[in-house]
């Protein structure tokens, strides 16, 4: 591969923002700095451009069955859709469909074997019994630091409390990382039954079934369980100003905890599910209320909250309807499933690509973040917490040559005609954005130049994470 030097861009880490020329070599970053000489180099002048590591969504669910259909994104066109929104790495979910983690990574790894950007994965600890205690430490050979926890979905996915403490205390044994999904379980359980049996079935329903004050005293347990096994917790999805609330006091007492949020719990509320295409904003947990994205949006600019991901897990709004993706008609049973019943229209959203354009403008133009905090949030600390830095997520000598040319001059106005993402909706729809990504590098390679597609399936790596990663 030959080399080539980006040259007067202005580079955005998490910490600094400089004009200065960046080298790559074989895939990796070679040398940054000003005035650099490479004579063999192709030279590409990103003077008015901003250099960024590319992005990296620590969660995300790819051809993920549910409800009798699956999330319409497979590890291809999710992938493609993240490259084309400026994120090179992303991290899926393995369910523990089989008796073995081995067996369901290894079912994992067929199906990602298509990804267009380097992917990892978090297990899902959806049972916990002597022979899933045996086998845990070995999900370490398998290259995955990290397991899901849910306090709800009871009968499916849930573990009790003391499930939940001894996997801490294996996880913090084994240098693992715990994720945790604070809903209300028995409350949620019962709530849904209420409002079916008094003929409550719209979408409004989901939020109205799953209870804010289930996330907010379910995020503090969690804490609790952490604290007491001294084992590190991150808290996934975090949508309710409660749980800011929460992770702020579990933090200001030096507890080993760390929390994620996502676009749509800081745009979207109740309101949107009562709209006639509600269903569209329907996900678990549920989007909440203005206060609740303002409480957020604090915990992002303070500190509080270490990471936004996604949570990306579309589904067709209309999936008897084809629509065409890379030529082919396409449909997929999406949330027409529901129409009649809230409790069958798929739960998840599209956001892979939309995260960093939408988060630049509302965070980063609006000067509710800084250009660092937002390399931060969306790169380098999900690289660090899940144990891929400083290879992802910096802009270093070494690193892999994962970056992003952003225009942040460009506007465009928003919506499903730009999206890569395989649906027939986008919840950003006209939204004037300033500030795009114009490239994107995959280890060196352009994969993305303006919206041309110029990467493959099966180009992404799986990234094999290494134990041990810092809490931040
Ligand atoms: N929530 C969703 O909305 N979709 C996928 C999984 C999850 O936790
Ligand atoms: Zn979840
Ligand atoms: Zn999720």
């Amino acid at each position: 591969m030959s080399a080539l030097l980006i040259s007067n861009g202005t580079i955005v880490t998490d910490s600094a923002v400089f004009t200065a020329d960046l080298l790559i070599r074989q895939g990796k970053i070679a040398a940054v700095g000003p005035g650099l000489q490479a004579p063999d180099a192709e030279v590409l002048d990103a003077s008015g451009k901003l250099v960024l590591p590319g992005g990296v969504d620590p969660h995300v669910h790819l051809d993920l069955p549910m409800f009798g259909t699956v999330s319409s994104d497979d590890h291809y066109t999710g992938t493609k859709a993240a490259a084309f929104g400026g994120t090179t790495t992303v991290i899926d979910f393995v369910s523990l469909d089989f008796p073995t983690f081995r067996q369901s990574v290894d079912a994992w790894r067929v199906k990602a074997e298509k990804a267009a950007v380097d992917y990892a994965a978090h297990m899902n600890l959806t049972r916990f019994d002597d022979a899933v205690a045996a086998e845990l430490p070995s999900l370490l050979e398998m290259g995955i630091t990290t397991v899901k926890t849910f306090t709800a979905y009871n009968n499916r996915l849930r573990l009790d409390d003391g499930s939940i403490f001894k996997a801490l205390r294996m996880t913090r044994d084994c240098g693992m990382l715990m994720l945790l999904h604070a809903e209300n379980g028995d409350v949620i359980e019962l709530l849904v039954t209420e409002a079916l049996a008094s003929g409550c079935r719209t979408p409004e329903w989901h939020a109205r079934t799953r209870p804010a004050w289930g996330a907010v005293e379910s995020a503090l347990r969690a804490f609790a369980l952490s604290a007491t096994a001294d084992a590190p917790l991150y808290l996934v999805h975090m949508n309710t100003a409660g749980e800011v609330d929460m992770l702020q006091y579990a933090r200001e007492r030096g507890l080993k905890v760390m929390g994620e949020t996502c676009p749509q719990y800081l745009f979207f509320t109740e309101d949107d599910l009562r709209r006639p295409d509600g269903a569209k904003w329907i996900c678990s947990p549920p989007v909440r209320s203005a206060a609740d994205n303002t409480r957020l949006w604090q915990g992002l600019a303070n500190g509080t909250i270490q990471t936004v991901g996604t949570d990306h897990c579309p589904f067709f709004f209309d999936g008897t309807k084809p629509i065409l993706y890379e030529g082919k008609p396409v449909a997929i049973p999406g949330k027409e499933l529901g129409r009649d019943d809230f409790t069958k229209i798929p739960n998840g959203l599209p956001g892979v690509q939309d995260r960093l354009p939408v988060l630049w403008t509302a965070g980063v133009g609006s000067g509710k973040l800084t250009a660092q905090q937002f390399v931060a949030l969306t790169s380098t600390n999900p690289a660090k917490i899940f144990g891929l830095y400083p290879r992802k997520g910096a802009l270093l000598p070494g690193s892999d040559a994962d970056l992003v040319l952003w225009d942040p001059q460009k506007k465009v106005k928003y919506g499903v005609a730009l999206s890569h993402q395989r649906t027939d909706y986008n919840l950003y729809e006209g939204w004037e954005l300033t500030g795009y990504p114009e490239k994107v590098f995959l280890r060196g390679r352009l994969i993305v130049d303006g919206e041309t597609w110029l990467g493959k399936a099966g180009m992404g790596e799986f990234l094999h994470r290494q134990p041990g990663a810092p809490v931040l």
